[in-house]
């Protein structure tokens, strides 16, 4: 099995520990003098860089959120002149205005760095043809991936997103080897083949590279047997640097994180308490190596957790389980705490059940309800009605036994359900 660099992603945690300890004063001392935020929030914490004496210290730097950035809009988190910036990209916020992160040229060398690791962990070579179905533009998604698989050398067909028709005559015609998209416009791109009468055993295609939004390992299993190809996934955010955080080597015991890069930490949602290893809660990342954009403690709101321990892989990396939710996501219906991905997991492999859902929230007098819409897979059933009151309360139960939850439950149509070729939006929420 390849690994990119081997000194770095097979070091003992010794060795990562001093390589973190290293940049992590570099990049306080960095922040306190080019960042007015952070100079008066260390100093406000009497933490000015030289009172850092060890690792663990960084736990006593003051956090970092999104609404610190909105404050700043759009470049008073910026650590460089613009002078050194190379590239500007924003964070795809679905409210208000987006929020710019910038890259020097050593930046962008790191990005790439990180990404040619997480490819080459998940199986990509300099052999493959990478179909990147990501949207070119702000996100990150697209470049990111596009200069790591250039990286190690594959060929890039920057085909971004949408189109579906077009991208599949595409990859069955230019042999694409590796695909690059969402989960979920990966499961859409699938359908779509098999209407149009595609025999997947014509394609090339043989690794997904998804990411960019959460997905279970029970809709993981789905695109993998759609497509007969190797789903991995990869995890990060633009404020941090985009994709290449963490990711999947071909194991698939969970994701590698880059920690020379990126320090991670769990902490409760609720108190900002460090939390042991191993335990759920919020992903609070610090950058290690960044010039334009560094951030200390920015909380993720992500929900995942950390486990340590070699991979068979070889690789000695920290990595996180797949993310749950964001913290912002969790919906709390008569009480109970619910992700969409425990819905997603509750519906997925059901008889007569599509991968295509949506929760739809909505208030009545005080009470918030939730009614989960869910795709039938066979137009014939939407004839037979005892056969459809079969189908939803047999949803209905299987939802009640794992969320402990009495939700409402709507069968649509085959096709019914809003397909993207980005994020999938889950939750609707009329509150
Ligand atoms: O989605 C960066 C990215 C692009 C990662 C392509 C991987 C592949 P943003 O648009 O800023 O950046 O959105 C970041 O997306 O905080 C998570 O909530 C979610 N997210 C990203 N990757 C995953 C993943 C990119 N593998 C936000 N699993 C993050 C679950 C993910 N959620």
């Amino acid at each position: 099995m390849l690994i990119w660099n081997k000194d770095i992603e097979c070091a003992s945690r010794k060795e990562i520990a001093d390589i973190q300890w290293q940049r992590l004063k570099k990049t306080v001392s960095h922040v306190y003098e080019n960042v007015p935020f952070y100079r008066s929030r260390l100093d406000a914490a009497q933490l000015q860089p030289e009172a850092l004496k060890t690792l663990d210290d960084f736990r006593r730097l003051p956090f970092t959120t999104k609404s610190d950035l909105r404050d700043n809009y759009p470049y008073n988190f910026f650590a460089v002149p613009m002078k050194k910036v190379v590239r500007i990209h924003a964070s795809s916020g679905t409210t208000g205005k987006p929020t710019p992160v910038g890259y020097t040229r050593a930046d962008l060398e790191m990005w790439s760095e990180c990404m040619a690791r997480l490819i080459t962990m998940a199986g990509g070579t300099s052999d493959d043809i990478a179909q990147i179905s990501f949207g070119y533009g702000l996100f990150t998604g697209a470049l990111g991936l596009h200069n790591g698989l250039e990286k190690i050398g594959a060929a890039v067909i920057p085909i971004s997103s949408g189109n579906t028709e077009k991208q599949l005559l595409v990859m069955k015609d230019f042999g694409a080897t590796i695909l690059v998209s969402t989960p979920s416009y990966a499961l859409y791109m699938a359908d779509s083949a098999r209407q149009m009468g595609i025999d997947m055993k014509n394609l090339k295609l043989r690794l997904g590279l998804f990411g960019a939004e959460g997905h279970t390992s029970q809709m993981n299993a789905e695109i993998e047997s759609r497509w007969g190809i190797l789903a991995t996934e990869n995890y990060g955010l633009s404020e941090v640097v985009g994709p290449g955080v963490s990711g999947e080597c071909s194991c698939q015991t969970g994701l590698h994180i880059n920690e020379d890069c990126f320090l991670p930490e769990i902490i409760d949602p609720d108190t900002g308490r460090t939390l042991p290893l191993g335990e759920e809660g919020e992903l609070v990342l610090t950058t290690l190596d960044k010039e334009a954009f560094p951030l200390l403690r920015y909380r993720t709101k992500d929900i995942t957790s950390l486990v340590e321990g070699q991979c068979p892989c070889g690789r000695t990396s920290l990595r996180m389980t797949k993310v749950k939710g964001r913290s912002d996501d969790m919906l709390i219906i008569k009480g109970v705490n619910v992700y969409p991905s425990q819905v997603e997991s509750v519906i997925l492999g059901m008889e007569h059940i599509s991968p295509y859902y949506q929760l739809v929230v909505s208030k009545q007098g005080y009470v918030d309800v939730m009614e989960v819409q869910v795709e039938i897979n066979d137009d014939s059933l939407m004839e037979r009605y005892s056969e459809l009151t079969k189908v939803e309360g047999s949803v209905r139960a299987k939802l009640h036994s794992v969320l402990g939850l009495d939700c409402k439950v709507r069968l649509r149509e085959p096709g019914s359900i809003e397909r993207t070729a980005g994020k999938a939006k889950r939750v609707i929420d009329n509150r």
